[in-house]
């Protein structure tokens, strides 16, 4: 078994994105394009000799192909231990936990997320530290600028191995260790959380939930957790066999694409809880008996109700949200008075405020919530939170959720999303908001009159490092805000995100429809930024 040079020379389209680079399967498939951009992580890493690294993917079709290509480059490159797990499978938060667990210098996670898969359907892959989170713009930048240098890449002159059965292979001079993906991750639940409580509610004869793993990777998991380790009802978890295309579905949870989730909270039998994660497990949606519960809300409410956890009930040293995330965190984080950080969009801006122990809970409107137990964004975490608050406090979700409302007052949100644009009528309109930014402080828009508006710059509070461009933000004087964005996890043409927000405390008003509540902003969106004249799209494709 030999080490080979294989001449490449650079391809476009491989700049990172939100979530590392994530494209579709029939790009992924040309000839040396996933080649080049493993060849170029470990380029910007520098010297990989001796270095460990854990690999796996969320299942879906081209995760076996691509993870056998990055074993063999990551022994030709000169590693010197790679973890992987069983059948090429790993969770997005599986994979933090254990890199954090074993002291790796990093992963490699194959996912694109709750995109779609297939042969037809989309493909990704990021890189993830030492500290287990996804790897900073630093690195990222790093990456994309090997891309452009790259002229050669190594691989191995050796076939697949199996990757079906656990146990230890040598790889030219690399240990590879094929191991359980499930076993680590659900240790660690298990030492967050208050175990026993949550397998006593869940054998209570009047609770019912569901949990929906949508085909995707969190079925192993959740079978393990709430059907063996907390004896959930065998049944409990449906869709549980990850598969390449997801079953044909689209593992987004929310609540157009958790179509059996929502029919069996509503069905004859209607269910106390139901939650779903997405492709690659980080993602969650809960549901009470009749209730959706928001992101945004949801971070709220776990972070006022912490101190029911035992992993947090010492306290929390601080909150982030990503800045379109609704201000409903910033409530709870004054009245514990502990410090609120807005960061932009992506989970990666997350790492270092948890690596300096400022804060320890962080969520994301975009179906993401965390805590520095790792460093990714976690699914099932969340819905055994929301089963320990439900267990701790005797109150069903949806009481929780309303008397949080009636405490705090209640953020309305909404994000409306724009898919598959033209990229330079996006950039266009994006533009064209931009420039008329200054001018905007007093003008009236549907009844709101805006208060002020800017273009979206963070300073990282501990390295200093600037990024700006992050968003459009039209803060109005009701405390309603509107803010702009382009996506950066879109795979065709670009996707205009607008999120919507405002508050209201009024406890005859806090039940309403949110697309009724905050039908006025849209108005006033569509009259600032011509949306409809400009994209010529009357409706969103999707609106959370
Ligand atoms: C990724 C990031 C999140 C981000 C989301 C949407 O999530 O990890 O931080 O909020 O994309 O990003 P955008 O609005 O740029 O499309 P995931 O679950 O897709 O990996």
């Amino acid at each position: 078994m030999s080490v080979i040079r294989i001449d490449t020379q650079p391809l476009a389209g491989q700049k990172p994105g939100t979530s590392g680079l994530r494209k579709t399967v029939a790009e992924f498939s040309r000839p040396h394009y996933l080649e080049n951009f493993v060849q170029s992580i470990f380029n910007a890493l520098g010297d990989c000799s001796g270095k460990s690294l854990v690999v796996g993917g969320d299942g879906r079709y081209y995760n076996r192909h691509a993870a056998q290509v990055i074993l063999r480059m990551a022994a030709a490159n000169g590693c010197s231990r790679v973890l992987v797990g069983q059948g090429a499978l790993l969770s997005t938060p599986a994979a933090s936990c254990i890199i954090r667990k074993y002291g790796l210098d990093g992963g490699i996670v194959l996912s694109a997320s709750h995109n779609p898969g297939g042969p037809e359907g989309d493909f990704g892959i990021k890189f993830n530290g030492a500290n287990g989170g996804p790897a900073p713009e630093s690195v990222t930048a790093a990456i994309f600028a090997a891309t452009a240098r790259i002229d050669h890449y190594l691989t191995l002159d050796t076939a697949d191995i199996d990757l079906d059965q656990p146990g230890a292979v040598t790889l030219g001079s690399t240990a590879i260790e094929i191991i359980d993906p499930v076993a680590d991750y659900a240790d660690l639940m298990a030492s967050l959380f208050d175990f026993p409580k949550i397998a006593s509610l869940l054998g209570h004869r009047r609770f019912h939930m569901c949990f929906d793993a949508m085909h995707a990777i969190t079925g192993p998991y959740a079978l393990e957790i709430l059907e063996r380790r907390l004896g959930a009802a065998a049944g409990t978890v449906i869709n549980a066999v990850p598969l390449e295309d997801f079953g044909g579905g689209h593992p987004d949870p929310n609540l157009a694409h958790a179509g059996e989730l929502v029919a069996r909270m509503n069905g004859d039998e209607p269910l106390a809880f139901g939650a779903a994660s997405d492709g690659d497990g980080d993602r969650n949606m809960v549901l009470g008996s009749g209730v959706f519960i928001n992101p945004c809300d949801s971070l709220a409410i776990l972070a006022a109700n912490a101190s029911v956890i035992p992993a947090y009930a010492a306290g929390l040293a601080g909150i982030a949200r990503s800045m379109p995330t609704s201000r409903a965190a910033d409530r709870v984080a004054a009245e514990l008075g502990i410090p609120l950080f807005e960061t932009p969009t992506g989970w990666k801006f997350f790492g270092n405020l948890m690596d300096a122990g400022r804060i320890t809970l962080c969520g994301e409107e975009s179906f993401g919530t965390g805590s520095s137990h790792i460093r990714e964004k976690d699914g099932l975490w969340a819905v055994l939170f929301w089963l320990n608050l439900i267990a701790g406090l005797s109150k069903p979700a949806r009481t929780i959720l309303r008397e949080h409302w009636h405490r705090y007052g209640r953020d309305y949100f909404s994000r409306h999303d724009y898919e598959a644009v033209a990229e330079d009528r996006a950039t266009a309109l994006m533009d064209a908001l931009r420039a008329r930014l200054p001018g905007l402080a007093g003008t009236c828009l549907a009844g709101h009159t805006v208060a002020a508006a800017d273009d979206f710059s963070y300073t990282d509070p501990v390295d200093g490092t600037v990024s700006a461009g992050q968003g459009l933000r039209i803060l109005f004087e009701d405390g309603a805000r509107i803010v702009f964005r382009l996506s950066g996890t879109g795979t065709a043409g670009a996707t205009l995100r607008v999120y919507y927000d405002s508050y209201q405390r009024d406890p005859a008003l806090l039940e309403l429809a949110p697309q009724r509540a905050l039908a006025t902003l849209f108005a006033a969106a569509d009259e600032l930024a011509g949306i409809t004249r400009l994209l010529g799209r009357s409706q969103p494709d999707v609106i959370t």
